[in-house]
């Protein structure tokens, strides 16, 4: 490819709304542009590089004996009313109604559409078990969409949908998928961890794991053990809590005490001189219209996935100031658990206090000398807090937990027969008898995987394209097509690539050597060669975009090179 060709320049600047390193390269290198909040068109450059993904994804998803298939966008809101959840996703499903007025849904994900389809094509236990998937855009109106390609409203998405007649069945699908995701996200240079996580409103039956790129912007905290290979996101990740305080047997009575002002745990501690984990926080929530108190420790932050899972409530908030003056009679900062009417959960750890101060449910006052059981009921204790690093890990004697933050780029669930269920997806077994199928779902973010690519393979003055996925394998740079010898030399190249079938971009640009190698930084193709000087004694320079290594070589070595690191 001619770069005097190529469609889009590279940018001198990101627009200042692009704040995370990949959002800003792909910006600036010409790989993207975005069209509205959320909506990008990948340029050439871009759409190459999804090409490799794509390629990576479908060898290893064929491998694994997945049929592809494609599914509509366009989704009848029928199958999503049968399903239940066409009002269970709010503003985020993006409805719209055609030219007879009939309600569609643009499709966020397809466990509808493809268990519809399965429901109808398939009656036998014979035709199981099979994995369909595609790879397709998906569309949620995100209410924020930000960091370019990793949380946008209409994306690429490989998703696929095992169908099999028993929980062994699923289990074999579910790790030939896991391993496939494995083999993909190694294969495309992406660091990743699989992590124990939380099925949330997909629900279904059986565990899930997501697979997180490393990377320090990432939105999820995944909670990772020194020792063995425990990893969960803080979602659902647990600790072995070592201190046990035992029940304050000799604990005087509980007294109030005046702390003007002093709402925060900050401030307690320097108004009281203790540790916060001497204190514990009354968080009230709002659990499905219910109010409910939630104890954790002072040092402890609380877990809102965890507080809605354990109330098996659909929606839990934090109360307004309005809601916690009401149940506690006090300002914001003062609410305790002596007093309270409404149901209280008490995390495990505070339960395991020999006393402790707290909100007085009165402003202005805290009370110490509280002993949980003895100054109040524990009805609920549970884990609700979120696990802290260096915390010791549930599965093994020596590990602490790190805390490391991830991208979300890939989800595998098993389902079970939650849309089985409600769209009647059976066959009938060996005996004749109606069966439900057993359904996973996996999903990976293609376009996402993009971002998260970058964010892991760029330095100052680029992307550094791991080889398997770059645009180009070759950056071809005469420094002047003027000079015959250099264009000569530069041309035969370009041409001996070509016939290799090797992708190369040859920068026939009349610009200035400056402005082609901060380009080339920038664009960051794995290999550079550059035509210059030598050139008349028959000699490139050879430089690897990554090392930044650069070695003088005759033209055939460099041939040689090439080759070799395809
Ligand atoms: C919706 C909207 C947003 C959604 C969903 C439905 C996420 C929804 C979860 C999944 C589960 C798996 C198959 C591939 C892997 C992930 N956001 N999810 O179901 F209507 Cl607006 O998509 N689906």
């Amino acid at each position: 490819m001619r770069q005097t060709q190529l469609f889009a320049n590279t940018l001198r600047a990101a627009p200042a709304e692009a704040e995370v390193m990949s959002h800003r390269l792909l910006l600036r290198a010409g790989f993207i542009r975005q069209l509205a909040a959320g909506i990008y068109t990948y340029l050439p450059l871009g759409r190459r590089v999804l090409h490799h993904i794509e390629r990576i994804v479908r060898e290893e998803l064929d491998g694994a004996g997945a049929q592809e298939l494609l599914m509509p966008a366009l989704q009848p809101a029928e199958l999503w009313r049968e399903s239940g959840r066409y009002e269970a996703y709010g503003p985020e499903l993006i409805r719209l109604t055609d030219r007879h007025q009939r309600e569609f849904a643009l499709g966020p994900t397809h466990e509808e559409v493809v268990t519809m389809l399965v429901q109808q094509e398939i009656n036998s236990y014979r035709r199981l078990p099979v994995t369909l998937y595609q790879i397709q855009t998906k569309f949620r109106d995100e209410r924020r969409p930000r960091s370019g390609l990793l949380r946008g409203r209409e994306f690429l998405m490989k998703d696929a949908y095992s169908f099999d007649t028993s929980w062994e069945g699923l289990d074999r699908s579910y790790r030939a998928m896991y391993a496939a995701y494995q083999r993909i996200f190694e294969r495309c240079g992406l660091a990743t961890r699989a992590v124990e996580a939380d099925a949330g409103a997909v629900g279904g039956q059986g565990g899930t794991h997501e697979f997180m790129a490393l990377a320090d912007i990432g939105e999820d905290i995944i909670a990772v053990c020194s020792h063995c290979g425990y990893a969960a996101n803080i979602e659902k990740a647990t600790s072995r809590e070592e201190c046990n305080e035992g029940m304050g047997h000799h604990v005087p009575a509980y007294e109030k005490i005046h702390t003007p002002g002093v709402r925060t745990i900050e401030q307690l501690t320097q108004h009281l001189q203790l540790e916060p984990s001497h204190f514990m926080k009354t968080l009230i929530y709002m659990a499905d219209g219910n109010l409910v108190a939630v104890l954790v420790r002072g040092d402890h932050e609380a877990n809102e996935l965890k507080v809605k899972n354990a109330l098996g409530a659909d929606t839990v908030a934090l109360a307004d100031a309005e809601a916690i003056t009401g149940v506690t009679g006090a300002a914001v900062g003062f609410a305790g658990p002596i007093g309270l009417t409404i149901p209280l959960l008490v995390d495990d750890a505070v339960a395991r206090m020999a006393c402790g101060v707290a909100g007085a449910n009165e402003s202005e006052y805290h009370v110490k000398h509280v002993v949980p059981g003895r100054d109040f009921t524990i009805e609920r204790v549970g884990d609700f807090r979120n696990v802290k690093e260096g915390e010791a890990c549930t599965r093994c004697e020596p590990g602490k937990l790190r805390l490391v933050r991830g991208i979300e780029v890939g989800h595998v669930f098993k389902l079970g027969t939650k849309y089985s269920e409600v769209l009647g997806a059976r066959y009938l077994d060996a005996n004749g008898r109606e069966q439900l199928v057993m359904m996973g779902c996996y999903g990976i973010g293609v376009s996402r995987m993009l971002s998260a690519i970058v964010e892991q393979h760029h330095d100052d003055r680029g992307i550094v394209w791991p080889t398997s996925i770059a645009p180009y394998s070759v950056h071809l740079i005469p420094i002047s097509m003027k000079d015959e010898t250099q264009r000569n030399v530069a041309m035969t190249i370009y041409d001996t690539l070509r016939r290799r079938k090797i992708d190369v971009l040859l920068d026939d640009r009349d610009e200035r050597a400056g402005v082609k190698f901060n380009d080339s930084d920038l664009i960051g193709l794995p290999i550079r060669i550059v035509v210059g000087k030598d050139a008349i004694h028959g000699k490139v320079e050879y430089v690897d975009r990554y090392t930044n290594d650069k070695q003088l070589l005759a033209i055939d070595d460099a041939l040689l090179r090439v080759s070799a690191s395809n």
